[in-house]
């Protein structure tokens, strides 16, 4: 396609509740989109994951405003024609930035798709029409405040249950948690608070029979999740630390994970998201997919994503209410705890565009 213009807006959403993590606390989701138009006057949507802060990865939304206008976006508009498959070998001289060049393919990929009649879903190989939801539950002040937050999500219908967890709100938290829910799906993110000598402590978490421990210690201490894996018996999951396919196959050669969550902002979009998903399912490593608090132009594509066979785990794809009072889509909306794959053209969504304007805070077009 020809790219004919970018449009890039900032938007805020309050969330319906505020989402403590090990690394802050967030009561609004800021959030750059991408809205690219092509020679037909077909557009594409995406969201640029990142936070406002540089907290969860070195990304963040003015950050990657800046890397897009200054050095992306001059690459993609320099060529005459463009693909999505494209992106990632034009953007490639441009280290990291995974998040901002996640939107651009993502965007071109949607409006690509939609001048072809496909879904992402269909282009991206899915084999399921619906995906199950975990929930991801922030830290809360006390454990009673924990257990009314997760009760009304497993009233809700969720099918897995996520903690966050740091150093003073782990063992205790989880052991509460177990007891009133002798038998769901549970696991628990650290978002690399602990250090190389926690794994005493952690392995206190192996009695109640979590299916995963995400992300305990920094995203560079590869070997120090290998060592971790050796002293604890419940499997560690990476995040932060997979951030393309060649650190996927690193950190399962080195042991240092067995289960791996998939962001596609975090490893630079859905085609390399689909690598590391062959990767694992060629190698029977479980992968799931995670979420960075999506609106729903983020969620349909990660629901797409999640829709492939190796996701055999629930991923952090919960439905709008989760965080929003109103979506900036139709809101996606959870029935017996599985979410439904959009079956559109391109990510099968669109935003209200009246609703988008009265959140906006900056836009510009390129
Ligand atoms: O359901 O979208 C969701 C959020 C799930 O806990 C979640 N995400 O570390 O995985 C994470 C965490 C996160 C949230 C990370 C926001 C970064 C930003």
């Amino acid at each position: 396609m020809k790219l004919k213009e970018i449009e890039l807006r900032i938007i805020h959403l309050p969330l319906v509740r505020p989402f403590r993590t090990s690394f802050g606390t967030q009561t609004s989701r800021e959030v750059l989109m991408v809205k690219v138009t092509n020679e037909n006057g077909t557009t594409g949507w995406a969201e640029c994951v990142a936070m406002s802060e540089p907290l969860y990865s070195p990304e963040y939304v003015s950050g990657c405003l800046d890397l897009m206008k200054k050095f992306l976006i001059p690459a993609l508009k320099s060529k005459p024609e463009i693909t999505a498959e494209d992106v990632p070998v034009v953007l490639k001289p441009f280290l990291g930035g995974q998040m901002a060049k996640a939107s651009l393919e993502t965007a071109i990929l949607d409006a690509q798709l939609r001048d072809q009649k496909t879904s992402l879903a269909t282009y991206l190989g899915a084999t399921k029409s619906k995906v199950e939801c975990g929930v991801s539950v922030g830290i809360a002040n006390n454990l009673e405040a924990l257990a009314e937050e997760v009760k009304s999500y497993v009233d809700a219908g969720y099918r897995r249950i996520k903690l966050k967890i740091e150093p003073g709100w782990d063992i205790e938290a989880v052991k509460y948690i177990r007891n009133l829910y002798p038998e769901i799906p549970l696991q628990v993110d650290a978002n690399q608070a602990y250090s190389r000598d926690d794994g005493k402590h952690l392995a206190k978490l192996d009695e109640f029979n979590l299916l995963l421990i995400e992300q305990p210690l920094d995203e560079h201490d590869i070997l120090g999740h290998a060592q971790l894996s050796k002293e604890v018996k419940t499997p560690i999951c990476l995040d932060e630390s997979i951030i393309s396919l060649q650190s996927a196959e690193d950190a399962l050669a080195l042991k240092a994970t067995t289960i791996i969550n998939v962001k596609p902002g975090r490893v630079g979009g859905y085609i390399e998201s689909v690598k590391i998903h062959d990767l694992c399912l060629k190698n029977k490593i479980p992968v799931w997919c995670g979420g960075m608090l999506e609106t729903g132009i983020g969620r349909a594509a990660n629901l797409a994503l999640a829709a492939l066979p190796g996701f055999t785990l629930p991923g952090d794809t919960s439905a709008s209410a989760r965080y929003f009072k109103q979506d900036i889509t139709t809101p996606f909306v959870m029935e017996d705890g599985y979410l439904n794959v959009p079956q559109g053209a391109g990510i099968g969504v669109e935003p209200d565009l009246d609703f988008l304007d009265q959140i906006t805070t900056h836009k510009e077009k390129i």
